[in-house]
């Protein structure tokens, strides 16, 4: 006997991924269920080749279900997640709504599997910059140890949704045909809401999420609290700047670490990466080669290179850090913890 799957936000960006990586999932699945707003209610959307009609989401959608995997946003969590675990569903949530919730585990199943076994009915999924982040730098920490983190993030506009990924297509085609960059229409980027918009299109956006405390942004302070929550260590230093570019999907960063341990090269840490499952090293400088986001499209994985000394901090060390922030950062890593759980016998009929 299989599963019984939901996917809350099917329609969304991660959503379309969250189906396609249920198509190729080892977890043994009876039915899938796509739920998603009024609006999308009644069309259709493949699965194994079959047409499955979309449904409005409501507190009953979860009759009979095992899985609920959510991606519609943290409102939509909040109010339908605990509905879910009533039905007696486990819920894999990918909205910030969760995260910090003591009670809740938030999991990146290469780094912290051990932390699923005291869930009570909902896991958290990380932020997208967080898990690539995290797949890279566990095996430096276990090896080495962590003393800092300092990240710049060059994020794609999928992370912000399927909206905001039309919206850069438009204001590429109005740039090439002559409008002025300044003068392009932006009505939903950098952030939502009645906030202010600019246009992405042939630029860079130092802000993602809402500001917060001490002008640091909300998605800057998740990769802070979640660093230190997923690696258990409030005692790492962590500070993050996270910026908008005009990609449309892979997650690039710029990620400084200082490393406890004295002696460490950067070939010890080139080692350790090549060994952690979920972690490419791609790192030639020889023959140029080093992550790329348009080769992370598709892919599992998240990938590593750039490895190099600090030039004046003998236990500081530079890399660079990519992967496809809808796979990894979203539908796979939701995907990959039910496998976990099922695989660790959390998951049960
Ligand atoms: O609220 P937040 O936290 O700020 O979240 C912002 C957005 O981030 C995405 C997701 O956008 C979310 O809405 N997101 C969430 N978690 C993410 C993560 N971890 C994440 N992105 C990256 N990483 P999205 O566009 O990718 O997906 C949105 C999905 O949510 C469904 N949805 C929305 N409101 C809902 C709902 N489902 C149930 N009940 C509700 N009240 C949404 O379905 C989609 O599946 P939909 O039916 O509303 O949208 C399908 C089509 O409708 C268009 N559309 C969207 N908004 C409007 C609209 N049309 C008219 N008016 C609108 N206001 C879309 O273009 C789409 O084609
Ligand atoms: O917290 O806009 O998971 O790129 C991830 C994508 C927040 C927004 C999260 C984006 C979202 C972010």
């Amino acid at each position: 006997m299989g599963f019984n799957v939901a996917v809350v936000g099917a329609t969304g960006a991660v959503g379309g991924k969250m189906i396609e990586m249920l198509e190729g999932t080892t977890l043994p699945i009876d039915n899938v269920k796509l739920l998603a707003s009024a609006r999308s209610a009644g069309k259709t959307l493949e699965f194994k080749g079959e047409e499955l009609v979309i449904e409005e989401l409501t507190e009953d959608s979860f009759t009979g279900i095992d899985v609920a995997l959510f991606s519609a946003g943290g409102g939509i969590s909040a109010k339908f997640a605990p509905a879910a675990v009533k039905a007696g569903a486990i819920v894999i949530d990918n909205t910030s709504h969760f995260r910090m919730d003591p009670n809740t585990p938030l999991v990146v199943p290469e780094v912290n599997a051990h932390a699923l076994k005291g869930h009570n009915g909902i896991i958290a999924n990380p932020n997208c910059s967080t898990i690539q982040m995290m797949v890279a730098l566990e095996p430096i920490r276990r090896a080495f140890g962590l003393s800092r983190i300092i990240v710049s993030t060059y994020q794609a506009v999928s992370g912000a949704g399927a909206q905001a990924m039309e919206e850069l297509k438009i204001q590429l085609k109005d740039a090439i045909h002559g409008t002025p960059l300044n003068e392009l229409e932006a009505n939903i980027l950098p952030c939502g809401g009645d906030k202010k918009h600019y246009p992405l299109a042939f630029n860079a956006l130092a802000q993602i999420d809402v500001f917060a405390e001490d002008d640091y942004t909300y998605e800057e302070w998740k990769m802070v609290n979640e660093t230190k929550k997923i690696m258990e260590d409030d005692s790492i230093k962590v500070a993050a700047t996270c910026v908008r570019v005009p990609v449309f999907s892979g997650h690039s960063e710029s990620i400084y670490i200082e490393v406890e341990k004295d002696g460490v090269t950067a070939d010890d840490i080139k080692r350790v990466c090549a060994d952690f499952p979920g972690l490419v090293l791609e790192d030639d400088p020889a023959n140029q080669i080093y992550p790329q986001a348009i080769n992370s499209l598709g892919r599992k994985e998240t990938f590593v290179g750039r490895i190099r000394r600090d030039l004046d901090d003998p236990k500081g060390f530079h890399l660079w850090c990519v992967s496809d922030n809808l796979l990894k950062g979203a539908a796979w890593n939701s995907v990959q913890i039910a496998e976990q759980m099922y695989q660790d016998g959390l998951l049960k009929k």
